[in-house]
């Protein structure tokens, strides 16, 4: 994800006209095995929406590339000016390169990766080796009894190890509470 895209000239002028995407990606151009980069409208960095840009490959100063114009052009060899985004990774290769065009100004950096990419394939660390039954379909008849009738609770239990005890444990007796306007 990419956002707050800035080139500030030496006054301090951002040259991007669209550097937020608040409203949409008007203005960026996705090419080549990043064309299926575009408007991010789930989240952005301390906003509402980015720019998502999804490779397929690396991207190269050519064609396969995301760009836009500069509202107005920077003199060949400035040097004084900032180029800086918000990014953040989700996956794959962690690095981004922002450039100008004719390269004679870049900024590369590499994102910071989550420090623990979680343990695909390994057991969950919740799981036991004997996890109680699984009880559904729970009813009771009648559905209004009256004060003291007795009631009929029913249920469908389910447990790889078998049940051989899990029904002993359910049992209980219960005097139906006076009706109350909820
Ligand atoms: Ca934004």
């Amino acid at each position: 994800m990419i956002d707050d895209v800035q080139v500030l000239d030496a006054v301090g002028n951002n040259r991007i006209a669209n550097s937020s995407f608040e409203t949409s990606a008007t203005g960026w151009a996705a090419e080549g095995t990043e064309s299926q980069s575009g408007w991010e409208a789930s989240e952005g960095y301390a906003s509402a929406h980015c720019y998502h840009i999804r490779a397929v490959d690396r991207g190269d100063n050519q064609i396969n590339r995301v760009r836009t114009l500069l509202t107005s052009a920077l003199a060949a060899g400035t040097i004084n000016v900032t180029i800086r985004a918000k990014v953040r990774w989700i996956k794959g290769f962690p690095e981004v390169l922002l450039r100008l065009r004719g390269n004679w100004l870049d900024c590369g950096g590499e994102m910071a990766l989550p420090p623990n990419l979680g343990t695909p394939g390994a057991r969950n660390s919740r799981a036991v080796n004997n996890a109680p039954p699984a009880i559904v379909e729970v009813n009771h008849s009648p559905v209004l009894p009256a004060a003291n009738q007795p009631i009929v609770v029913s249920a469908r239990v389910s447990d790889p190890q078998g049940l051989s005890s899990c029904c002993s444990d359910i049992g209980w007796t219960r005097t139906r509470p006076t009706p109350r306007w909820l």
